[in-house]
C-alpha cells in the first residue's frame, strides 16, 4: 500500500500544441482517481496547479526570448517543485499528471532535495537533453533532463533553489529513437546510459527493466520515473505532441510498469505530454491510465 497524492500540473508553454494542458483534467474525469482508491487506501487528489496561461510574455529583443514562453514556464515549474517537496516530506508517494514535459524540471526540483542519489527512468521517445544552445525548436519541453543535470539557462537550472538535481550515471533513458546532434553528444560526454527503442525489440522489454533497475538500485536511494506517452507506438497513443514511429506497443510498457511495481523502487512518478485534443477516441488517456494503475499495483 503506497500513500498517493495526485497532483496536475497542466503546464503547454512548453511545447507549441495546445491541449496538453487538458490532460490532467480528462485523465481524471476517466476514472484514476477511484481506480487507485481500489488499490491503495490512502489516496489524495491534491487537484490542479494554477499555471499562467499567457504565451511569452518577455520582450522579443530579450534573449531569453529564445526559449519559448520561459518566464510563465519557469515560475509553473517553481511551483510545482514547492507543491511535489512537500508531498514528499509528508511521506507520500507524488503521481504527477501533466502537462508538457517541462513540468519535469519541477517534479526533479522537488524530489531530488529529499535524496542523496536520486535515480531517474527517463521514458521518451526523445532525451529531453538540449539546452539554449542546441535546441531546433526553443521548446522547453525538450530540455528538463539537462537543466536537471545543471545544463542551460540558469532560470531553469536553479529550479528549487539548487543546481545538478540529479547525476548523469543515475539516469536511464528507455526506448529514445529520436535524438538531436547536440542531444547525442550531450549523452555521449555525459555518459548517460541508455535503451533505444531497437534495444527493446532485441533484447525485450522485461530485460531491458531488469537492466535499468540493477543498474540504478545498487546507486540510488529514490527512483523516479519521468513517463512521456510518446514513448508507445503512435498507433497505441495518438494523443501526443510529437508522436515518434517506431515506439514500444502498450502491451510492452505494461508489463515494464508492472516488473516496475514488482520491484518496488519507484519512489515518485509523472506521466506527461498526453494532449487530449489530438487524441483518439480516448485511446492516450485510457493508455496513461493503465500504465499508472500497473506501476501503482501492489
Ligand atoms: B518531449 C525536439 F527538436 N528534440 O528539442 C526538441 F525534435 O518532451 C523534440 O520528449 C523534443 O516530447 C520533444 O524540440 C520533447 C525536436
Ligand atoms: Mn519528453
Ligand atoms: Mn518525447
Ligand atoms: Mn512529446
Amino acid at each position: 500500500m503506497k500513500k498517493i497524492t495526485v497532483v496536475g500540473a497542466p503546464m503547454w508553454l512548453g511545447q507549441s500544441v495546445f491541449g496538453t494542458q487538458l490532460a490532467p483534467a480528462v485523465i481524471r474525469s476517466a476514472g484514476l482517481i477511484q481506480s487507485l482508491q481500489l488499490r491503495h487506501t490512502d489516496v489524495i487528489d491534491s487537484g490542479d496547479l494554477e499555471f499562467k496561461s499567457e504565451e511569452n510574455y518577455c520582450s522579443v529583443d530579450d534573449i531569453r526570448c529564445k526559449i519559448k514562453n520561459l518566464n510563465p514556464v519557469w515560475e509553473g515549474v517553481e511551483l510545482l517543485a514547492s507543491r511535489v517537496s512537500e508531498i514528499v516530506a509528508e511521506g507520500r508517494f507524488p503521481l504527477i499528471l501533466g502537462g508538457d514535459h517541462s513540468i519535469a524540471i519541477g517534479s526533479l526540483a522537488g524530489v531530488a532535495k529529499h535524496y542523496r542519489n536520486l535515480g531517474v527512468i527517463w521514458y521518451d521517445a526523445h532525451a529531453d537533453s538540449n539546452t539554449m544552445a542546441t535546441s531546433p525548436s526553443g521548446n522547453v519541453q525538450g530540455m528538463p533532463l539537462a537543466a536537471s543535470l545543471g545544463a542551460g539557462q540558469s532560470e531553469l537550472v536553479k529550479v528549487g533553489g539548487y543546481r545538478n538535481k540529479i547525476k548523469a550515471e543515475h539516469v536511464v533513458l528507455i526506448g529514445v529513437r529520436d535524438i538531436d546532434a547536440g542531444e547525442q553528444e550531450f549523452i555521449e560526454r555525459n555518459q548517460i546510459k541508455q535503451f533505444t527503442s531497437e534495444d527493446v525489440f532485441r533484447i525485450g522489454i522485461h530485460n531491458v527493466i531488469e537492466e535499468a533497475v540493477s543498474y540504478l538500485a545498487t546507486q540510488c536511494d529514490g527512483i523516479h520515473l519521468s513517463f512521456d506517452l510518446d514513448v508507445l507506438d503512435p498507433s497505441d497513443a495518438p494523443g501526443v505532441g510529437t508522436p515518434v514511429a517506431g515506439g514500444i506497443s502498450l502491451k510492452e510498457n505494461i508489463e515494464a510498469m508492472n516488473l516496475l511495481a514488482k520491484h518496488n523502487i519507484i519512489t515518485s512518478a509523472e506521466f506527461v505530454e498526453v494532449n487530449p485534443l489530438v487524441d483518439r477516441d480516448g485511446k492516450t488517456v485510457k493508455a496513461a491510465i493503465a500504465l499508472i494503475e500497473a506501476l501503482l499495483t501492489n
